[in-house]
């Protein structure tokens, strides 16, 4: 077996699959310094909803979305030809679509928790032939809160959720799936390393007290056979803006208390 083929086989397997050093140390001072140069000037130009902010006073970036379409280089990344092969033979017999390019960031000290969801409550795709590769900036370990994915947990299908009131991860799963059998593994990564998970693998985060940044980026891609359940998109994007107009109202009712 190849080892493309042997990686589509353990990503079929267990919903997940690490490639080691696909990106060079050079390469990844690169990302660096894209990802400095789009925070200083792309992000004040951002709406609410395509940047989070953590929720301490310093209000460091917790995710963007879409870089893609702001940036030359973050699209070139997109269609990384090591990455869409590796897509490609996980989806044999299907064209590939590159999706959105997003960036997720476990602040030193400040990065919160990311409650268990599956991308596909977001994303809604059928067949789920979808995944999301996630490119390490830092290295990631057990104390600067690792992306952890359940062993096998893609093959249940998309679970019932509740709204988790966490703005950037506003879907989570409504009941703990059961980790016995669902094993929990923390993706422990190196700058430079790649992990694929498919878009109803179960993940989640724990907070980051540690000293050290726990950043990564995230590239979307899907099949073309997999369509998009439009209906039920349209009810998460209406839920979504719910949620923005409730945050923007306790936040201007906690401006009008601390003036008054
Ligand atoms: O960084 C995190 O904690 C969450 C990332 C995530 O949900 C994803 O890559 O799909």
């Amino acid at each position: 077996m190849t080892s493309l083929q042997e990686t589509a086989r353990k990503f079929d397997q267990d919903g997940f699959v690490i490639l080691r050093q696909l990106f060079s140390e050079d390469e990844i001072s690169e990302l660096k310094q894209q990802l400095d140069d789009f925070i200083r000037h792309e992000v004040p130009l951002l709406e609410p909803g395509q940047v989070y902010f953590e929720d301490v006073p310093s209000r460091p970036i917790k995710a963007i979305h879409r870089l893609e379409a702001r940036s030359a280089y973050f699209r070139r990344l997109l269609a990384e030809p090591r990455i869409l092969q590796v897509v490609q033979t996980i989806f044999a017999g299907s064209d590939i679509l590159p999706e959105a390019v997003m960036y997720f960031a476990k602040q030193a000290v400040a990065g919160s928790v990311t409650p268990a969801h599956q991308d596909n409550a977001f994303q809604h795709w059928d067949p789920p032939e979808a995944l999301t590769v996630t490119v390490a900036v830092d290295e990631s370990t057990p104390a600067n809160g690792p992306l952890i994915c359940l062993k096998g947990s893609h093959k249940l299908g998309v679970l019932p959720y509740r709204q988790s009131g966490v703005l950037g991860f506003s879907r989570a799963l409504a009941s703990p799936a059961d980790t016995r059998v669902y094993r929990e593994v923390a993706l422990c990564l190196e700058p430079g390393d790649v992990a694929l998970h498919h878009i109803n693998t179960i993940h989640r985060s724990e907070a980051n007290p540690s000293p050290r940044h726990r950043r990564q980026i995230g590239l979307g891609y899907r099949s073309t056979r997999a369509r998009r359940d439009e209906q039920g998109h349209e009810r998460y994007l209406q839920d979504l803006d719910r949620l923005h107009k409730d945050n923007r109202a306790a936040l201007e009712s906690a401006d009008a208390k601390g003036q008054s």
